[in-house]
């Protein structure tokens, strides 16, 4: 029994909706006097099966008078309260991207910036090759890695993992650059350039580093094997460079060819920088075929195995295309190939298609209208499927229950933000459509969900407060860093704990714990917040 919404709240001109497991009439409260504000009577979902049990609808859409609430139903059902008002995410956006902030490596995380959760310089010793520490090379050669963002609850950094974390997050900055204004307190904060940019350059110079003369990008840099729970500066472990993946240098070539363009204004010389580094990647992609990557023997960190580039080539060919004029029809052919090929749906470090979408619907103007209308279709039908689903569900989120994968909360956000792009690209009420289905998935990662939860740390009465990562299980401080979002509910978790705690048959949307061991349902990552900022942004404008 409860009463399920969005734990943050929501905007003052959209619609509300909750949802319940009984029927019957429910009352909206004023947190503040307690006095009953409205009405509103649950209709019937029928049975979702994600959440394994009938669901009900309550739409109190009628209110829209800013304040603070909560609802309540018979036999003393009470639901968290929430907000409403014309941004109830500015909080919530800001620490979103604060979160990164936290994951920087290699520098101290000084009071002034980090407030409670401080830590010293860590990861700041030479990395070797990973051929070389299996060899056990005497004097091997030695690079300066250091930088970039710890990727998630682990310290290991990847490079397709970054590229696309920073894709979602370029992209909203290049769309909503006014909702990017506020300080978020780093070490850059009231230099000449905003702060988003300031922290993805963290991370973007570090990519930097992972290219090789000939062009070729590290897929990753980690240890031999996950650091136990420590914090990150006691982690002494040899950092390794390990092979070059193709996926790892076409979304190289997308990214920094996003961020030559993005940077041009405020750092010119870095703008330079990275469209040489693109420049050289795409060199080196058209004469190497696929290459994929998978751990030596023995060595037992994050993988991010993917058996096809064709959709990390459609990418980078369609942002080479936007910077290196003078070989953009090279650039286009290849995109017009590859486009028959590819998915254009997925916003995922698997399948980055939807990137290539992303690149092509910014930015019509620069590509021929077939090309265009091509993207637009495959995209359009695919937010209509969505729309399909999710108008079924009793959680009004668009999922059904195969799609609660590990890191489904990824899911949730990426949908949330191909809605957004065709609302981007819509006359007025159908644009509403496709916002309010956007909103729709925002709502279920805020807590209208069947476990209750909100997702992101900080925000909302309920918020998960036990993510799988280092620092929090070791800074010794009660409370987790604000802004991090869940991987969330995964119907066949892998990890020890969620495989003890969650019965076999838990319905999809239940397999969820919120317990530090839990690295399948309850991690975090770069690449999970990053489409939350990019939704947030859009709420912000
Ligand atoms: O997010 C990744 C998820 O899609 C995969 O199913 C899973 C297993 O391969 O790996 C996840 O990525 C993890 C990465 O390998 C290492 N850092 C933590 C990531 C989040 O759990
Ligand atoms: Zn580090």
């Amino acid at each position: 029994m409860g009463i399920y919404l969005n734990q943050v709240g929501y905007l003052t001109s959209a619609k509300k909706v909750a949802t319940t497991t009984t029927e019957g009439t429910y009352q909206v409260l004023d947190a503040e006097t307690k006095r009953v504000v409205c009405m509103a009577k649950a209709t019937s979902k029928g049975f979702d099966a994600a959440a394994g049990e009938d669901a009900f609808e309550v739409d109190f859409s009628a209110l829209n008078k800013p304040g603070k609430y909560f609802l309540a139903g018979r036999g003393g059902q009470k639901s968290y309260t929430f907000e409403i008002s014309d941004k109830p995410y500015a909080n919530l956006h800001k620490d979103l991207m604060k979160a990164l902030y936290f994951q920087r490596c290699g520098c101290e995380l000084k009071a002034e910036h980090a407030g409670i959760y401080t830590h010293k310089a860590c990861h700041t010793t030479p990395a070797m090759l990973v051929e070389d520490y299996m060899a056990g090379t005497a004097n091997p050669k030695t690079f300066d890695m250091t930088g970039g963002w710890h990727d998630a609850g682990d310290f290991g950094r990847y490079s397709t993992a970054a590229a696309v974390a920073l894709g979602h997050i370029l992209y909203a900055y290049e769309l909503f650059p006014e909702s990017f204004q506020d300080s978020l307190q780093i070490p850059e904060s009231g230099n000449d350039m905003p702060d988003i940019l300031n922290e993805c350059l963290y991370e973007l110079q570090w990519l930097i580093k992972m290219q090789r003369e000939d062009g070729g990008v590290y897929h990753k840099l980690t240890a031999w094997r996950h650091a136990p729970f420590l914090m990150p500066e006691e982690d002494l472990d040899p950092f390794l460079l390990y092979p070059v993946s193709s996926m790892a240098v076409a979304d190289y070539a997308a990214i920094m060819a996003l961020a030559s363009k993005v940077y041009a204004e405020y750092r010119p010389e870095f703008a330079a920088q990275a469209l040489a580094g693109a420049k050289k990647a795409w060199a080196w992609l058209e004469v190497n075929e696929y290459i994929g990557f998978h751990n030596p023997e023995g060595s037992g960190t994050g993988e991010y195995d993917d058996d096809d580039d064709r959709d990390e080539r459609f990418w980078a060919a369609l942002e080479m295309a936007k910077v290196d004029h003078a070989n953009k029809e090279k650039y286009l052919a290849v995109a017009g190939k590859l486009i028959k090929e590819v998915s254009g749906i997925d916003f995922g470090w698997t399948d980055v298609s939807a990137l290539g979408s992303m690149a092509v619907l910014t930015a019509k103007d620069s590509f021929p209208v077939d090309l265009a209308e091509e993207v637009e279709k495959t995209v359009f039908a695919e937010a209509d499927r969505l729309l399909e689903i999710q108008s079924k569900s009793g959680y009004g989120v668009a999922m059904l229950p195969e799609d609660y994968v590990w890191g489904s909360n990824m899911v949730i956000c990426n949908r949330g933000m191909l809605f957004l792009l065709c609302a981007l690209g819509s006359e007025s009420v159908k644009a509403e459509v496709y916002k309010e289905a956007a909103l729709g998935q925002l709502h279920y990662l805020l807590g209208r969900n069947a476990v209750d939860y909100s997702y992101v740390t900080g925000h909302g009465e309920h918020a998960f407060k036990n993510p799988h990562n280092r620092p929090t299980a070791c800074d010794g401080i009660e409370d987790p860093m604000p802004g991090w979002v869940s991987g969330g509910p995964f119907k066949t978790p892998v990890d020890e704990i969620a495989v003890k705690m969650i019965p076999k048959g838990t319905a999809p949307m239940k397999c969820f714990i919120d317990h530090v061991d839990s690295y399948s349902t309850n991690e975090i990552t770069i690449y999970w917040n990053s489409p939350a900022i990019f939704m947030t942004a859009y709420f912000m404008k």
